[in-house]
């Protein structure tokens, strides 16, 4: 419940693999939500008409949901070292109509934030190192921001998904966006422009195709 600030500052090495967010909770409910970011604790105003928190008292989970014209995004947040820093741990997109085309995500099983030796859809999302461990992962993209995949393993079947809710169809599209492909030491960068690219952690030229992409909106 409380937003002390000089006692929370993390210097281990994982501090940066992980959004991490705080929440004043009320009597079960969420009040405030702040993320903390460069050493600071910043507010995130919550809309009180499309978007809403419930605390699973059972568990301590937080579920955010955001609801627009074409459905709900709903973020699961987990607390589970108990310093009440929540990292991400889950999301999911539920159309209101699936059959209708080109209207938003189109990916709607759960997205880990988290690895494990199996296959995983993995979400990623701005602010974190997406991990997808041992495994056929299906890395998934929403969103248009600075990205980063720190473990794509072509031989491992590890596979990009464009979901980005624009309506892409191709991955022709996908490439029309591309502003430059380079090596940065031993990241492969994929640069959209200002603001947007996508690091493949350790991916060096080869280890990487167009075969490894696949465009779902
Ligand atoms: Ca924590
Ligand atoms: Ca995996
Ligand atoms: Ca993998």
């Amino acid at each position: 419940m409380s937003q002390g600030q000089n006692d929370l500052v993390d210097d281990s090495p994982s501090s940066g693999d992980h959004k991490k967010f705080q929440f004043t909770i009320v009597d079960s409910e969420v009040t405030e939500v702040f993320e903390f970011k460069n050493g600071e604790l910043k507010q995130k105003p919550i809309d009180g008409e499309s978007e809403y928190y419930i605390v699973d008292v059972d568990s301590g989970e937080i579920e955010r949901t955001e609801e627009n014209a074409f459905g709900r995004e709903i973020t699961r947040y987990a607390d589970t070292d108990g310093d009440k820093f929540y990292s991400r741990i889950s999301e999911r997109w539920e159309s209101n109509d699936p059959s209708e085309q080109g209207a938003h995500f189109k990916f709607e099983d759960e997205l880990k934030y988290s690895p494990s030796d199996a296959d995983d859809d993995i979400a990623v999302r701005g602010g974190e190192d997406s991990h997808g461990g041992k495994g056929e992962d299906s890395f998934v993209i929403r969103e248009a921001s600075h990205l980063r995949i720190a473990d794509f393993h072509q031989d491992e079947n590890d596979e990009i998904v464009f979901d980005t809710g624009f309506g892409l169809t191709s991955k022709d599209e996908i490439e029309k966006y591309v502003k430059e492909i380079r090596q940065e030491g031993d990241d492969f960068v994929v640069d959209f422009g200002p603001g947007i690219s996508i690091t493949l952690v350790g991916v060096h030229a080869g280890q990487i195709s167009w075969d490894d992409v696949s465009v779902l909106s």
